[in-house]
């Protein structure tokens, strides 16, 4: 037995392990079944790590299942040591709290509450971890489980080695006990994670096998890599965030814009709704002529449009199409904002109009006035994308883009903002 859907995911490689494939995916194909992933709220907001998890909440929406969006309001107050090499530090509840219901309301946009026919649930397992008694815990949950069984794990076996609290090693149980009070409280049979959760995963079958006798299923994805060997979901060192106030939405597009042209194919296989025929002809013009990046362009765009919604993708197309061309007279305040973030800017204090070599001597843009006069003659200087070479150009309110900012550029592509 074998289920379209299933097998369209495998196609996609987004299956890295499952438990019993064949039952699995009968019950896939027969029954609409419901399925969870938990997210612990180890800061303010998910990052693209997060995405493809995300994604696969609302794959299986739409294909008729229901997802349960799992906040771990209680596990993000121990810390899964799940291949992690170091003991975390613990966080205070009202951070812990704070971050989850960040967390809740990311959630909550990537999954539909609304459906008539299988609407997303939303949980928080403080609800329960944070009720149960040390002594129901250690009766009920922890007699199921061997110290051997759970030393055997991949996900700790490291860290047995090097040191582990027992707070930490406990986490298995919490996230078993989680997948055991699901399916008591939805019939939820089937638990979804990275390959890290593999572990935590199959301690919670072994749970619901022992406690009721059912057999429950565990799927992993695989974990992301980029072909040129760096780590995938960082750009210039930073963690690509879904929240626009921590990436914007410019800097979020670029980031997809940016992948190795080995990695564009599969990305959107991993990250997109396109169908696989879609992607296969986007595949075969882009193998033809990948310098016009249309893999690339794709995904930055239904990934964008997907996180940041419609508007913001067509601006951060805006601003990237400005600052390859060096077009900005256009922008809005707000774009020169979001795409020259990472662009040094000067505060000018200016109650007169200032020429052109004052602005470019007291913004420190220019060491010197001889030198800010030689490059306004030789053609290197640009205000708002425009080229000087008038040494008298006197900057005025009708240069300033919404009364805020003056863009100058020395060079190709040496920028500077001036904020008034
Ligand atoms: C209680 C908590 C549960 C089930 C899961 C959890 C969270 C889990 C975990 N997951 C990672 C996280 O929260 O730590 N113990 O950051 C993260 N996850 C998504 C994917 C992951 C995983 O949210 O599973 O593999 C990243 O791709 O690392 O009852």
């Amino acid at each position: 037995m074998s289920s379209k859907f299933f097998d369209e995911l495998k196609e996609r490689g987004l299956i890295y392990q499952t438990t019993d494939e064949e039952a699995l995916a009968k019950q896939l194909e027969n029954e609409s079944v419901k399925l969870y992933i938990g997210f612990d709220p180890t800061a303010d907001s998910l990052h693209i790590g997060s995405l493809l998890p995300i994604l696969m909440l609302r794959r299986f929406q739409l294909n008729g299942h229901t997802p349960i969006g799992l906040v771990g309001g209680g596990t993000g107050m121990i810390g899964d040591p799940s291949f992690k090499d170091d003991e975390r530090s613990l966080n205070t509840i009202e951070t812990v709290q704070n971050w989850s219901q960040s967390i809740k309301q990311q959630l909550e946009r990537f999954i539909d509450f609304e459906d008539p026919k299988n609407p997303a649930i939303i949980a928080n397992n403080y609800d329960w971890l944070g009720e149960i008694s040390l002594i129901d815990f250690l009766r009920d949950v922890g007699k199921n489980f061997t110290i051997n069984y759970m030393m055997s794990k991949e996900s700790v076996k490291r860290r047995i080695e090097t040191g582990i609290s027992y707070t930490e090693f406990a986490y298995q149980l919490l996230q078993a006990y989680d997948f055991l009070k699901l399916y008591e409280r939805e019939g939820c049979l089937l638990q979804l994670g990275g390959s890290d959760q593999w572990g935590n995963i199959t301690s919670g079958i072994e749970l619901i096998r022992r406690d009721k006798e059912v057999q429950a299923f565990g799927i992993t994805m695989p974990l992301i890599t980029n072909a040129d060997g760096k780590k995938f979901g960082k750009s210039e060192g930073n963690a690509v965030w879904l929240d626009a106030e921590k990436t914007s939405p410019y800097e979020f597009y670029q980031f997809w814009i940016n992948t190795d042209d080995r990695d564009a194919v599969p990305f959107l296989k991993y990250f997109t709704f396109l169908s696989l025929a879609e992607i296969a002809e986007i595949e075969q013009e882009f193998t033809q002529a990948p310098e016009k990046r249309l893999a690339q362009k794709t995904l930055a765009k239904e990934v964008t449009t997907l996180v940041h919604g419609e508007e913001a993708y067509k601006q951060a197309v805006r601003i990237s199409n400005a600052l390859f061309s060096g077009e900005i007279k256009d922008l809005t305040a707000a774009e020169i904002q979001q795409g020259f973030k990472d662009v040094p800017s000067y505060q000018v204090q200016a109650t007169d109009d200032l020429t052109l070599v004052e602005i470019l001597l007291t913004s420190g843009i220019e060491a010197s006035k001889r030198q800010a006069r030689e490059d306004i003659q030789n053609g290197a200087i640009y205000l708002n994308g425009v080229r000087i070479q008038d040494l008298q150009y006197a900057v005025t309110d009708a240069d300033k883009i919404e009364q805020q900012y003056v863009v100058i550029r020395r060079g190709k592509k040496k920028y500077f903002v001036l904020h008034f």
